[in-house]
């Protein structure tokens, strides 16, 4: 082993893995390829990663005089180990190539990453770091990185045919540049981008600050995650993406992968903690946490100025952009951390589902059952059985809602997963707490008692006219009292005791029915 490849070899044998799934079988796995030692002779070791795990943080090695930055997680993902060589330029090698990708049990998405990652593996650096990176290209057609939102001379910013040659299948390009600016960035590419994204090519970095126990507007924090958005339309049945798909995608990702495939944010309670959240789909993202306000602290251009900085429970993210939200995690609990559109909470197979909704099966369904024995009526009541039910499906593919939590069905899919809140949770330890245990008397439940009425008027008696309104309608009398205006015609408000009375109106418990005159 060589002196310069030391941070690698070290970094690999630090590299502890953990995964929701016991054992190394979900895990990822990291390997060296074996290729001929004279092909890639100048080039660092190739690092490349298997299985959909999340692995440990790639603690960065002691640099004298200088204090240790934080690593970052990237959920079911990676870090791409560097080495450095004799001038202390960090060097990194990317492969684009074909990848396997499993989305969630049950699901494998034959896409194109990089180093047998999609999305690929996450790059870290240092404010001031000499970076040197090395592309190679095993894609059947040309490619080229861009390096999103960095500060670099325009010759190694990664456009093809605008600012270099685009790579050629089998030829590996050089990039160099140094990380001006700390902050949370992203590398796609830059030929062929509407097929090369979609297929999944894609991945974050991170340049931390030089000082990052003194910079003036990026703290420091305890646990710093990074998730990058991504967007698929895979057909139930099939495997590969549907590239020329501009607006209807199926599978909304999370570090390539869906509920209840993504790995959870677990952390201890009163941890600081930091999310750069990237979006390379073609729609923006509301993301929402729940429990607890956060604070937008950067964008892609960098650290947003603290007299800027204001609360907020969601935060849109648009195409192209990135947000660092920082929150203290002190609220104990397992807490829903999604995308509010709730398409993007859904899987591949719920799309194309005629809507059913007051739609009376009854009289239907045995009509149908005629011509489709094996036919069964859903979702005349919502979708929410669909979450419940075990129904088969192609092979390949998702239930539209799926994911069971200790009260039952989630009836979630795609963009979600959960921030786990543990008093107990060890300093630096991110390994998956199992369930949240509620202190007694703290879950929402089934009512017993008795249901008292709501003091309110009783009988369909036509209300007076609000106090305050009166004499807003006397335009005609300038000058002198105006008229009494007529009653405005309000709602009806009636009282009925639950489970006595019955609903005059005639809403039924399924609410819809009966919904007649408006
Ligand atoms: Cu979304």
């Amino acid at each position: 082993m060589t002196e310069t490849s030391r941070p690698v070899a070290g970094a690999l044998s630090r590299r502890q893995l953990f995964s929701r799934s016991a054992g190394l079988a979900g895990a990822a796995a990291l390997a060296t390829a074996a290729l001929p030692r004279s092909a890639l002779a100048a080039l660092p070791e190739l690092v490349s990663a298997s299985g959909p795990g999340t692995a440990a943080p790639l603690v960065p090695p002691p640099v004298r005089g200088r204090a240790p930055y934080r690593p970052v997680v990237t959920l079911n993902g990676w870090t791409l180990p560097w080495r450095a060589d004799a001038q202390g330029v960090k060097e990194f090698h990317l492969v684009a190539e074909p990848v396997d990708r499993e989305l969630a049990p049950g699901m494998t998405a034959r896409l194109w990453g990089y180093n047998g990652s999609s999305p690929g593996p996450t790059i870290e650096v240092v404010e001031g770091d000499r970076v040197r990176l090395f592309v190679t290209n095993r894609l059947p057609e040309a490619h080229a990185v861009h390096w999103h939102g960095q500060r670099l001379p325009a010759g190694m910013d990664g456009v093809a045919g605008l600012t270099q040659p685009a790579i050629p299948p089998g030829k590996t390009f050089v990039y160099e540049f140094t990380a001006r600016r700390p902050g949370t960035f992203m590398y796609h590419p830059h030929a062929d981008e509407m097929v090369q994204m979609a297929m999944g090519l894609y991945g974050m970095w991170v340049t931390h600050p030089r000082e990052p126990n003194r910079h003036p507007l990026i703290d420091e924090v305890q646990r710093d995650f990074c998730i990058l958005m991504g967007a698929f339309d895979i057909e139930p049945g099939a495997s590969h993406p549907k590239v020329m798909t501009m607006t209807d995608f199926n599978l909304w990702t999370w570090n390539g992968r869906v509920f209840p495939g993504i790995d959870t944010l677990n952390v201890r309670q009163g941890d600081k903690v930091r999310l750069r959240v990237a979006n390379l789909t073609m729609t923006n993202h509301p993301v929402h946490l729940h429990g607890h306000e956060f604070t937008v602290t950067a964008t892609g251009g960098g650290p947003v100025p603290r007299s800027a900085r204001y609360p907020d429970v969601t935060v849109d993210i648009g195409v192209g952009q990135s947000r660092d939200i920082e929150f203290i995690a002190d609220e104990p609990g397992d807490w829903a951390l999604h995308c509010h559109k709730s398409h993007h909470t859904m899987n591949a197979m719920g799309h194309d589902v005629p809507t059913l909704i007051g739609v009376d099966p009854a009289a239907v369904a045995p009509a149908i059952q005629q011509v489709v024995p094996d036919y069964m009526p859903m979702g005349h009541a919502g979708m929410h059985e669909m979450g419940e039910m075990e129904m088969p499906l192609p092979d390949n593919t998702l239930p539209m809602m799926t994911g069971t939590g200790p009260f039952g069905a989630l009836g979630m899919g795609g963009m979600f997963t959960l921030l786990k809140v543990r008093p107990d949770q060890p300093h630096g330890d991110y390994r998956d707490p199992g369930p949240y245990r509620h202190p007694a008397g703290t879950v929402a439940r089934d009512w017993t008692g008795p249901t008292p009425g709501p003091a309110r008027p009783t009988s369909a008696a036509t209300p007076a006219a609000a106090p305050g309104h009166e004499g807003h309608a006397g335009h005609t009398s300038h000058g002198s009292a105006p008229a009494p205006a007529p009653a405005p015609a309000g709602p009806t408000l009636q009282a009925h005791r639950p489970g006595v009375d019955r609903p005059a109106t005639g809403a039924s418990a399924s609410g819809h029915r009966g919904h007649t005159g408006h």
